[in-house]
């Protein structure tokens, strides 16, 4: 290095800036972290008292946090489909979990993604967890939705491993160890390589912790921390032995492996994985990246009661109704916190409604890219930013796993159709933010004016036909 320093130097003189270290990308860097079935009430910031949740609470006091965020969906797959296409599930190609013998339906070669759509001005681009969207040989893997690097699971059955023995790179199985390599601390290690890869371009990390979905299960330094701390009723799965003598543990029929104290279990998870962006939060510090990354921490659904789960003793859904696959609120309104130093207001409560399917045009924004035709999302900067931001006057769900489910925000109103010709329920969120009272007959002209806009919500699905 001696002999090699005044080359350098000569280099630098000779040739100007060019020979300097390259100018950082004046597009913004973004780094979106999706929770699994993390519910309302599951961060200290919006409400839990079981456990806190220090680093996602300190990234919403440095920057907005979000009081009336919706998922896409009430389960994982039409969710993140939303999130990564910007249409709603009345228009998504994915409306459902499964739906085809194989697993999930993949996304189609044509739909355009927010990886794509970044790609266009230069981002480099990775998902790192649950993908969710397509598996090996589909168009819906990765590569084939505008993402240069993948790392995890694929499928969203092997992705209630929280111990597995292999992940997928770049569409390549890699074996893990079973024991050791906790899903989430792989995850975290992979974001940290990508955030500190030396590259002049802007970045996009879509970044799916696997937590707290079940199974319930963290790495034993985590769960010492909540070692008899809660009362537990011991979570039994009743193909345990099978999984225990099981020459294939990552057999999704095998059932959640769940540790059998799944209170501490899940305290633990979203303990570990708080601490975890902490540590991503304070690599970005260290790279002096502040100021050029917006960081959004938010969920893909309301929280679930599977593999011991139990929303009701945690408050998961923060007081809002119902859980995972409900259309009320508590299966769709999540925890949403946006931070970027400078850019984003530090210390800011927002009420302003917006949704998954709003990401992929708020992000084309951002980047100068143009975003597709034909979305349902539009753009959030200016409510980023803390500026005055309209909202669309209708959000809209629907929902396939128990018949034909529907739900509408409108303003101050919310609507759920749980069959079809059934009449709506209508509930006044502003008055009634736990939709306990349905007020319908009170409110004839409401209700007209959601019904004519339902008429025009959707488009007709093959595989999720309106039954
Ligand atoms: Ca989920």
């Amino acid at each position: 290095m001696r002999f090699l320093t005044p080359l350098l130097i000569g280099i630098a003189t000779l040739s100007g800036s060019a020979a300097q270290a390259p100018q950082p990308s004046p597009l913004p860097n973004i780094l979106l972290i999706q929770a699994d079935d993390l519910g309302y009430g599951d961060l200290s910031v919006y409400g839990q008292t079981k456990f806190q949740t220090p680093a996602l609470d300190k990234l919403a006091r440095e920057g907005t946090r979000f009081t009336q965020y919706y998922s896409g969906s009430t389960v994982c797959a039409p969710s993140r489909a939303a999130l990564l296409t910007g249409k709603h599930t009345g228009h998504a190609w994915i409306r459902g979990n499964g739906g085809l013998p194989e697993g999930d339906v993949p996304l189609r070669a044509e739909e355009v993604t927010i990886g794509e759509v970044l790609r266009t001005r230069g981002y480099r681009t990775a998902v790192i967890g649950k993908w969710g969207q397509g598996q090996p040989g589909t168009p819906g893997m990765p590569d084939q939705q505008g993402f240069d690097y993948a790392f995890g699971f694929l499928d969203q059955r092997h992705a209630h491993r929280q111990f597995t023995d292999h992940f997928y790179r770049n569409g390549e199985k890699v074996p893990v160890d079973l024991e050791r390599d906790y899903a989430g601390d792989m995850f975290t290690k992979e974001a940290a390589a990508f955030i500190e890869k030396e590259d002049s371009r802007p970045f996009f990390l879509y970044l799916n912790y696997t937590v707290p979905h079940a199974e319930l299960r963290a790495p034993e330094d985590s769960m010492a921390l909540y070692r008899d701390k809660f009362p537990e009723k011991p979570f039994v799965n009743a193909k345990a032995d099978a999984v225990q003598s099981g020459s294939r543990p990552d057999t999704p029929s095998l059932g959640y492996r769940s540790q059998p104290t799944p209170h501490a279990a899940f305290a633990a998870m979203i303990t570990r994985m708080d601490r975890d962006i902490g540590r991503l939060v304070d690599l970005l510090a260290a790279r002096g990246l502040d100021r050029r990354t917006l960081i959004l921490f938010t969920s893909d659904n309301g929280p679930h009661q599977e593999g011991g789960a139990d929303p009701a003793f945690f408050n998961s859904s923060g007081g809002l109704r119902g859980i995972k696959r409900d259309m009320y609120e508590g299966g769709i309104r999540v925890p949403m916190i946006a931070r970027w130093t400078g850019t984003v207001p530090a210390g800011r409560v927002s009420d302003h409604p917006w949704a998954h399917w709003d990401l992929l045009p708020t992000f084309a924004e951002l980047a100068g890219a143009t975003a597709p035709d034909g979305l349902d999302g539009m753009s959030m900067v200016r409510a980023l930013r803390g500026q005055s931001q309209p909202t669309h006057p209708f959000f809209y769900w629907e929902f396939h796993e128990r018949g034909f489910q529907q739900a509408v925000r409108m303003g101050r109103w919310k609507a759920v159709r749980l069959k079809p010709g059934e009449p709506l329920e209508l509930y006044d969120l502003e008055a009634d933010r736990s939709e306990a009272k349905n007020v319908a007959a009170l409110h004839a002209d409401v209700v007209a004016k959601i019904e004519a806009y339902l008429k025009t919500a959707r488009t007709e699905s093959a595989r999720w036909p309106a039954k």
